[in-house]
């Protein structure tokens, strides 16, 4: 590996009393044209939950910085101490690609796409887990609270506490924790239950991922659990429980309030023709999110008829991510051909049904976007929580349009409100999205005044702090 400069000039942190454990570092690398490297915080909601915290505490972020094959030596970056650890060309393969992303992430979201088994990716699991262990247990002081997140660093609790049984250790699954009968397919199921017991408070997104996680562990561990706790094979009480992630609610709000962001609204409404109805899907691009079935109910709606043509239109904004995985390949090419098919079979000059992008935005567009849509169309065949589905609601301050939302995304136990569709169910689908868009006006405020409140009151912040003042409680660690 080569050593790469940073540009940041602080010192690496000695220790730290906080420290968050993540697969990225939330900044990305900037190369200048004259060779010069610096560093931008990537936006996104970990940094904005963990950045209070971290400035309050001796706060220090362990992950790799993005780049493989390269040592990059800890640097402060806008005040945050960032310890990155490095992986090679081949452990990104292995490790990132196959096992998080290919093996993990269809385990865990219901198998809509069938996860694959090779030793030589657990194997690389492994070693860069135990990589991520090393570097958070130099960088943390005595005492210390470390806070590790998701799928990729499963193994990071149990490596931890062997080498520091001093740290307080939570830990944190974004995606959703699987039922039983799938979770038992994987060849490392023991495992990967026994190094989330390393944890002192491991947090899902919702109850039912929790209730998963503590069946496995009296299935297949025989360890004893009463309510959300376990008593781990060393005599430790593990508590499993949800903490539902959100967004920075008030500061969307407030952005989606200016007047720039609504005059920009109207320009994008404007751009498309003025549709009456405009209906809006903002995803990764990624199996799970139930992109082609969505996209498929709403072609089918012109095509019957339900829908004119002339009056409504479709934005679907879809970043491509992990491009180097097959399955994500073959669903761009999915995509390609279904809204060429359905743009070239019912749209006319001018009025293309569905406008497809690509493009990543900032945030101040992105708040456009949700002001200009009337309905939002989130239907993932399983997510985690899904986080545009509380963007919307919390742009919506005039309590109109509409969410329509998957059961199977964690936000509808939170967002009981919204118009709530099984994403397997086309007909069902078609008749929502029908449902949500003809409601009368004082229905869709109504609903839309409760969902605006309970992601007002459960914002990222209240998130980060109910984890982490759980995790204060959790029993006194050893000396
Ligand atoms: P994701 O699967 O990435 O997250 P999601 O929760 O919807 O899904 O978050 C996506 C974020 O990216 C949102 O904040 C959205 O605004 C932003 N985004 C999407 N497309 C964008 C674009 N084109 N330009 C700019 N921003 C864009 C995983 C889990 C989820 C869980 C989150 C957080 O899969 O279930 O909610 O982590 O825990």
């Amino acid at each position: 590996m080569t050593p790469a400069d940073p540009s940041a000039s602080a010192q690496p942190p000695a220790t730290a009393s906080f420290v968050v454990v993540a697969n990225r570092l939330p900044v990305d690398r900037v190369e200048h044209p004259d060779g010069s490297v610096d560093w931008r915080t990537s936006p996104g909601g970990l940094v904005t939950a963990f950045e209070p915290v971290m400035r309050r505490h001796d706060g220090a972020w362990v992950g790799w910085h993005g780049a493989p094959d390269e040592e990059v030596a800890p640097f402060e970056n806008d005040g945050l101490q960032l310890v990155p650890v490095p992986l090679s060309a081949s452990e990104v393969e292995e490790y990132y690609e196959g096992f998080s992303n290919t093996t993990l992430w269809p385990l865990y979201h219901d198998v809509i796409a069938a996860p694959e088994f090779h030793r030589e990716w657990w194997d690389a699991y492994v070693v860069v887990n135990q990589r991520f262990a090393d570097a958070t247990a130099a960088v943390a002081e005595q005492g210390a609270v470390v806070w590790v997140q998701d799928y990729q660093l499963q193994l990071v609790p149990a490596m931890l506490r062997r080498q520091r049984p001093d740290l307080r250790i939570g830990f944190f699954l974004h995606i959703p924790f699987p039922p039983t009968e799938l979770y038992q397919q994987l060849p490392w199921r023991n495992q990967i239950l026994e190094g989330l017991l390393g944890a002192d408070l491991v947090g899902f997104q919702v109850s039912g991922g929790a209730q998963n996680f503590l069946r496995l562990v009296r299935a297949r561990l025989r360890q004893e659990t009463h309510r959300d706790e376990i008593r781990a094979a060393d005599g430790r009480t593990v508590v499993a429980r949800s903490y539902p992630i959100s967004i920075d609610t008030a500061g969307l709000a407030e952005l989606a309030a200016a007047p720039a962001t609504a005059e920009r609204a109207a320009e994008i409404r404007r751009d498309l023709g003025d549709p009456k109805v405009l209906f809006l899907g903002v995803d990764r691009l990624d199996y799970t999110k139930g992109l082609l079935a969505r996209l498929r109910a709403f072609g089918e709606l012109i095509d019957d008829g339900a829908l004119e043509l002339d009056e409504v239109a479709f934005v679907q904004v879809a970043t491509p991510s992990r491009e180097r995985v097959d399955e994500y390949r073959q669903l761009r090419d999915d995509m390609d051909r279904l809204v060429g098919r359905i743009n070239g079979d019912i749209g006319r000059i001018g009025r293309p049904p569905i406008t497809y992008l690509h493009s990543s935005y900032p945030r101040e567009e992105m708040a456009a976007l949700y002001r200009a849509a009337d309905v939002m169309v989130v239907t993932p065949l399983r997510d985690g929580m899904n986080l545009v589905a509380k963007e919307y609601v919390a742009c919506r301050q005039a309590d109109d349009g509409a969410l329509v939302l998957s059961e199977f995304a964690g936000a509808a136990k939170e967002l009981r409100q919204a118009y709530l569709v099984n994403p397997y169910d086309i007909n069902g689908m078609k008749d929502r999205l029908v449902e949500a868009m003809d409601d009368s006006p004082r229905n869709k405020a109504r609903r839309m005044r409760v969902m605006r409140r309970q992601v007002a009151e459960h914002d990222i912040d209240h998130w980060a702090t109910t984890f982490l003042d759980d995790l204060a409680q959790a029993q006194p660690t050893a000396d």
